[in-house]
């Protein structure tokens, strides 16, 4: 069906989605790794591209296309490329515009993997990066340098909750004819279109809130328009970081709730931010929907809403966090986020473990920073089941 003039809820339930033979109301599980095809000539066209027909599901498989073309038409996107995990999607940017002799400019706080592999993995084969705070869009122009072919922004970023400005990093990338690709994680394109302001590239971890229910791992890119989406999804293809017709039906599944999932969490975490923010016990609450976050006028401007992530740091710094992630009874002690249950984590030695302390610091990643992510349950039990914990400290 046409969705272009459908609103967002509307495309949640019918972007991309396709209906069998038999009528089926959900896109059916295509669980099978080959297609055969009507004949040899038919076989021979479908490999040179002349005609279309699937061949093999890690090129392609309806259950996953229409999954790619359901994230695609809520982020106002060319085409998606789904892929097994939130890091097949990063590795599948990374692997798609940048080699030998190339550089690139992050964001210093961002999902701990997202930038060790390239500290690590990509240097290894001659990718050079520089890491810096691109909560000041100065720090990324000063770190451009002529080899740089991508800039790589997470916002809000994972932990700290920093929130970068998409259209004044776009305007400084694109005088330089630099792409910018967006980690939309925390926002999901509910709250959250980076398209809208420029940037060429979205990716997702949709292990998070796009399934949303803490069963599934999964990831996907999307580009703005045809440009750079053969060489991602050629990486993609290449390196086998494709996604499983289960795991696409599972998405597609999860994909359907997202708006009234993120409503009710958000709807929480704003009062629970307000609780924090007034317990004599905290030190400091980072929350998008707080006056008292740093960029709180960007977050008005950039997204739709606040979203349900929150950072703070107890007086008492981790050894109180620790007493109160010992103690909490209803919110899991588990990384991860933007599921239906309430967790609770710590970056220093968890998620962020693997960055060094030096550059933890500089990201403003402090050892007592605790992460919490708020879940669908009722939110008097959630406070409460903060409030008996923090007692103990
Ligand atoms: N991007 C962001 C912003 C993430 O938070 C994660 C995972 C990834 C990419 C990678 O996605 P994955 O491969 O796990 O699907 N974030 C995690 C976290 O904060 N705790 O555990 C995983």
């Amino acid at each position: 069906m046409d969705t272009k003039n459908l609103g967002f809820n509307s495309k949640l339930i019918h972007s991309g989605q396709f209906h069998d033979e038999f009528g089926s109301a959900t896109v059916p599980i295509y669980q099978t790794s080959t297609f055969s095809f009507k004949s040899a000539d038919h076989g021979a066209a479908c490999f040179a591209g002349e005609e279309d027909g699937y061949i093999y599901t890690r090129l392609g498989n309806p259950t996953i296309n229409a999954l790619e073309d359901a994230v695609a038409d809520l982020e106002g996107g060319y085409r998606g490329v789904a892929t097994s995990s939130g890091m097949g999607a990063v590795t599948a940017v990374y692997f798609g515009m940048l080699g030998a002799g190339m550089h690139m400019v992050g964001h210093n706080a961002m999902y701990g993997p997202s930038r060790m592999v390239m500290e690590t993995l990509f240097k290894k084969f001659g990718t050079e990066s520089t890491w810096v705070d691109a909560t000041d869009a100065q720090n990324v122009l000063d770190a451009i340098q002529d080899n740089t072919k991508l800039i790589y922004l997470e916002t809000p970023a994972n932990p700290t909750m920093g929130i970068t400005d998409l259209e004044a990093i776009v305007k400084i990338a694109h005088e330089k004819n630099i792409p910018v690709c967006v980690d939309n994680t925390f926002c999901s394109p509910y709250l959250q279109q980076p398209f809208d302001f420029g940037v060429d590239i979205v990716l997702h971890s949709m292990t998070k809130f796009i399934n949303g229910h803490a069963d599934i791992v999964a990831g996907m890119v999307i580009t703005k328009t045809e440009k750079y989406y053969s060489e991602i999804r050629g990486a993609m293809m290449n390196i086998g970081s494709n996604m499983d017709p289960h795991q696409a039906y599972m998405v597609n599944r999860g994909l359907k709730t997202l708006a009234i999932r993120i409503e009710r969490a958000q709807e929480s975490a704003q009062k629970i931010a307000y609780y924090l923010e007034n317990h004599p016990k905290i030190e400091w609450v980072k929350y998008p929907g707080l006056k008292s976050h740093p960029q709180y006028e960007l977050a008005q401007k950039q997204m739709k809403g606040p979203g349900s992530m929150i950072s703070f740091e107890l007086k008492g710094g981790f050894t109180a966090g620790k007493t109160l992630m010992d103690n909490v009874q209803l919110a899991l002690l588990a990384v991860s986020l933007g599921g239906v249950e309430t967790l609770i984590q710590h970056p220093a030695s968890m998620t962020h473990s693997k960055i060094p302390k030096k550059s933890r610091e500089e990201a403003h990643i402090t050892d007592g920073l605790v992460r919490f992510a708020v879940g669908i349950e009722d939110v008097e039990d959630i406070i409460a089941d903060l409030d008996q914990a923090l007692v103990l400290i």
